[in-house]
Parts: structure tokens; sequence; C-alpha cells
């Protein structure tokens, strides 16, 4: 099997990073450079029109999207129990925690890295201030579900979705209020930074903070 990913230090390719490491998937990594804009160069556009990282090439099948590549990995290799069986009600917490990342979560977090693209550069500060709200409700309810339900988002048991989850966490280090001043989510985070395929990505990405 050919696999190939597509992604840049640091963005929404970690995860998917992170998880062929996880999963000990031998893969080929090619960093674009967004400082010379290589994610809208012709060649790459061609793999992802979005102009986005990541993308997954596995066998010549173009994945894009962090969330649908992870549960793609995650069915693809049952042996590491990441993703409960089709069917089970584990499956629909898993749909659901993996969708509130990818709906809720993600879309908001594009607003505050990226400020002026719903609305032009006149009206940055007022997208970043609702994206913070949207980010910061949604720790609130994640911390509530996780004190409950944990430690894990499907409970006792570790999923795909608990590696997304922590790539999203880490993205709130600079905001005003990072996930880490709940502590339901820095004890879900201190739990998934302690897996050896973290030190693992982090070195590969050369990353330090967050740590
Ligand atoms: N919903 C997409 C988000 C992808 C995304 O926004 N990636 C960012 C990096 S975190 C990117 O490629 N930015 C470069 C750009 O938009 O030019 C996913 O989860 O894969």
């Amino acid at each position: 099997m050919s696999i190939v990913l597509y992604g840049s230090p640091s963005s929404a390719s970690l995860v998917v990073h992170w998880l062929l490491i996880e999963l000990g998937v031998e893969h080929e990594l090619r960093m674009l450079d967004f400082g010379r804009h290589e994610q809208k160069s012709p060649d790459y556009l061609a793999i992802n029109p979005q102009g986005r990282v990541p993308a997954l090439v596995v066998d010549g099948q173009v994945l894009t999207e962090s969330a649908a590549i992870v549960m793609q990995l995650a069915d693809l290799h049952p042996q590491a129990g990441l993703a409960p069986d089709v069917g089970t009600s584990a499956r629909g917490d898993y749909y659901r925690w993996m969708l509130f990342c990818a709906y809720t979560l993600m879309p908001a977090y594009r607003n505050w890295f990226y400020p002026d693209e719903p609305a032009g550069p006149e009206n940055v500060e007022r997208v970043r201030e609702s994206a913070r709200g949207v980010v910061e409700r949604a720790w609130q309810q994640v911390s509530d579900h996780l004190a409950e339900h944990g430690p894990y988002l499907l409970g006792g048991r570790r999923s795909a979705a608990d590696f997304l989850l922590t790539m999203l966490m880490r993205w709130s280090r600079n905001m005003p209020r990072p996930s880490d001043g709940w502590p339901a989510l820095a004890a879900h985070a201190a739990r998934m930074k302690a897996l050896p395929s973290f030190a693992e990505v982090y070195r590969r990405e050369g990353l330090v903070d967050w740590t």
C-alpha cells in the first residue's frame, strides 16, 4: 500500500500524522511550505482543490478532511480498537464527537486563524470574538461531558475522536482561554500526551510547545 501525507507542521495534518505513527503505518510525508504558498500551487491544487492540508493519498485515492481521514484510518486498522463497531451505541457516540469536532470546533478555528475570510479585513475583530465564543462554549460542553462520562470521549475507551480532540485543544494554546484552563480537558490532554506516538509526532514535526 502506498500512502502519502501532504501536511504542514502544527496544522490540521497533525492528527493524521499522529495517527499514522500510532497505528504503525508506513507513509511518506510531504510537508508544504505555507510561507511559499505551496498549498496553492497548481500541483497541489490538482490533489486538493481546496488548497488546504491535510490530504492523504492512499494507493492513488485522495482523501481530505482531517476527521474523515482519521475515521478511515481507524476503520482500516481495527486491531488498534480506535473505532467502535458499526451499529453499536459506542459508534453513535463516536460519530457524535467526531462531527462535533468537525462541525463546531473546526469552522470556529478557521475563523479564528483566518478571520478575514468570512467578511473581509474590516470585520476581523468581530469574527474573532465570535469564533472565540464558539470555541470556549465548546470547551465547556466537552469538559462537562468528560467530567461526567470520561476520561475519554467514549468513556473508558480511547478512540480516534480523542486524537482529533487533542489536536483541537492544542490549537487553543495561544487563545485568551486555552483549553488547559478546564481541568477535565487538561486531564484528557495529559493522558493523550503520554502516548509515545505524541512525542514521536512532535519530534518529526519539530514541535516544542504544549508538551
Ligand atoms: N476542515 C479541514 C480544515 C483544513 C484547514 O483549514 N487546513 C489549514 C491548516 S490548519 C490550511 O491548509 N490552511 C492553508 C490555507 O488555507 O491556505 C480539515 O479538517 O482537514
